[in-house]
C-alpha cells in the first residue's frame, strides 16, 4: 500500500483521533496518519501491511468498515 483510507464510524472526538493516531502510527512502515474527525476517516500513508493497520484500529477500540 502507499495510501489507505479507512472509514471508521466510531470516531467522535479528539480522544478518538489521538488514540487511533497513536496505535496506527506505531505500525511498522506507516509514515503518516491523518484522522478526519468530520468525515470519520483514517488516511494512512506508507508501506505497511493493510491487515496490521486494520488490527491497530481495532486495538485502539474502533472498527474500520
Ligand atoms: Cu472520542
Amino acid at each position: 500500500m502507499n495510501e489507505l483510507v479507512l472509514s471508521v464510524p466510531g470516531i467522535s472526538c479528539g480522544h478518538c483521533v489521538n488514540a487511533i493516531t497513536a496505535e496506527v502510527g506505531a505500525v511498522p512502515g506507516v509514515t503518516a496518519v491523518q484522522v478526519d474527525l468530520a468525515c470519520q476517516t483514517v488516511r494512512v500513508t506508507g508501506e505497511a501491511d493493510e491487515a496490521a493497520v486494520r488490527r491497530a484500529v481495532r486495538e485502539a477500540g474502533y472498527d474500520a468498515v
